[in-house]
């Protein structure tokens, strides 16, 4: 396999050219690789030329979390946290410094990945409270997600990891079973095990942490007994389990939501002892991106075993920014950070919605980094166009398909800029020592009081809206160049004043057309 490695910050038409030349000079011998590929799928596989697909999405892991020991990259080099597998997976695959995920907050995101909408359209507005039961915001069954396109391609579909789609009674089980809601099942997914929220204390369930979870559900409803063990090898292990059982004569989708990094963090007493800075608290969390890294560099491990590292799409993204400690009761450990991107989790500005995304595809994806702008909005169109069935056409959708800019460089073309709207930001900066503490040394200082609850971002620049009713649109706009301003100190309304107001229609636009899709919604409660 070619591995090239493209020269970070030569700008970007450099490096798209780049691509391309490169890509017509291996034309050839690519062509010659996917042959023999072919024989191979045919011989020990399921003998389509659709891809098998893993999606890895891990919790409130920071832009900042992780060592992909790049040299060419000025970001993801966390100089103290180990994280060598995600190394080796970004090594074979395509690192994408300027992707996002589509809420701050773990519900709506895991919406967004799902459908492909921006989550304020399907009424998912913030996080889903376990102690809620029977409200308003759920994943409604009428929505279509990538496990049920995936079906609809023919592929088998497993979960196995945390939900949070739902705010029903997880002990009724008919409510598993039920026309209308939104468990696994009633969503795509023929098999797997769910926990409903985090990994920490509920009303119901009083054994649920990282460690001996007490919390996992069958997709029948079936709550199962205390799973011995740490959650990230738990989830590891049942997935590896899955893929060796599997039916071969079909491909598989597997959606891999790891609990780790969130709260209540338990990790093996190996992993305790690994890290020395001097406060147990952020020893213990660095050890769960380590000891989480290391879960899923076996399960990497294992699909290589298996044979099929060649026909496996390997996406890894995490589902927002990183916690600041102290915000709930057990939350002590949240020590990710967005460095060196300002915000955190809950908020719109960049380290709230930029997170860690590298995909690998060997023989289709040359290895490289990305500074494209996209979103895990994008996955519903791009799968699509991978497993070869049409994306939803009687809905609006808000990400576009990555897929030629994945093969070839092509930059990708969007209809509208990628859209945030989270109308419950909370402003956590002065209990944030995980964030204000930044691993440079330096002392954060939040300047922004006031915090966006609706974001676009075109080109090198976001706009930030602020202000008004919760759902009306935003009152006051703010415009940063993200990429050369990365702690959003330099507002640019009246430097490019023209801009601001393009900008400022666009977003008002979308924030039109969501707010029209979420009341319908909202009103058929
Ligand atoms: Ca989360």
């Amino acid at each position: 396999m070619l591995i090239i490695q493209i020269i970070y910050r030569t700008g970007k038409f450099l490096f798209y050219a780049a691509l391309l030349i490169i890509f017509g000079a291996c034309q050839e011998s690519t062509q010659e690789v996917d042959g023999k590929k072919g024989d191979e799928k045919s011989a020990s596989s399921h003998g389509t030329t659709q891809p098998n697909i893993v999606y890895i999405l891990v919790d409130d892991l920071g832009y900042g979390d992780l060592n992909l020991g790049m040299d060419t990259l000025e970001v993801f080099k966390n100089p103290f946290i180990k994280t060598p597998h995600l190394a080796k997976l970004a090594s074979e695959g395509l690192v994408m410094t300027d992707h996002y995920a589509s809420s701050p907050v773990c519900s709506p995101s895991r919406a967004g990945l799902l459908t492909g909408r921006t989550p304020t359209r399907c009424n998912i507005n913030r996080w889903i409270e376990d102690i809620e039961l029977d409200g308003t915001e759920y994943l409604r069954n009428d929505e279509i997600t990538i496990a049920e396109k995936c079906l609809e391609a023919g592929y088998q579909t497993a979960i196995y990891g945390k939900w949070h789609l739902n705010c029903q009674d997880w002990l009724k089980k008919e409510n598993w079973t039920a026309e209308k809601g939104s468990f696994p099942n009633q969503q795509g997914f023929q098999t797997g095990m769910v926990s409903k929220e985090n990994p920490h204390l509920t009303p119901f369930m009083n054994a649920n942490s990282q460690k001996n979870p007490g919390d996992f559900f069958d997709l029948n409803g079936n709550l199962l007994e205390t799973l011995k063990g740490y959650t990230s090898q738990i989830i590891t292990d049942s997935a590896l389990t899955y893929v060796k059982r599997r039916d071969k004569t079909k491909p598989f989708f597997l959606y891999l939501p790891y609990d780790a990094v969130h709260e209540r963090i338990y990790n093996p007493d190996e992993y305790d002892e690994m890290y020395h800075t001097g406060e147990t608290n952020r020893d213990v969390y660095y050890a769960n991106v380590t000891y989480l890294d290391a879960q899923i560099g076996r399960f990497l491990d294992g699909l290589k075993e298996m044979g099929l590292e060649d026909n496996t799409i390997v996406f890894f993204s995490s589902d927002n920014g990183p916690e600041v400690t102290r915000v709930y009761f057990g939350a002590w450990r949240s020590y990710g950070t967005s460095y060196p991107k300002y915000g955190q989790k809950r908020t719109l500005y960049e380290g709230g919605i930029r997170v860690p995304g590298i995909i690998r595809w060997p023989g289709k994806i040359v290895p490289g980094i990305s500074d494209e702008p996209n979103s895990t909005l994008d996955i519903m169109p791009t799968l699509c166009e991978i497993i070869g069935v049409e994306s939803p056409q009687d809905r609006a959708l808000d990400g576009s398909s990555l897929l030629s800019h994945l093969l070839n460089g092509d930059s990708i073309v969007r209809k509208k800029p990628l859209y945030w709207q989270y109308e419950f930001p909370e402003n956590f900066a002065l209990v944030g020592e995980g964030y204000t503490t930044r691993y440079d040394g330096t002392q954060r200082i939040y300047e922004k009081e006031r915090l966006p609850k609706v974001s676009i971002r075109s080109g090198n620049y976001a706009l930030r809206g602020i202000g008004g009713e919760k759902f009306e649109p935003p009152e006051e706009f703010f415009m940063f160049d993200v990429v050369n301003d990365p702690d959003e100190k330099r507002e640019l309304s009246r430097i490019d004043p023209e801009l601001f107001e393009q900008l400022k229609a666009r977003l008002l636009e979308i924030h039109r057309s969501v707010q029209e899709d979420r009341l319908v919604v909202a009103h058929q409660e």
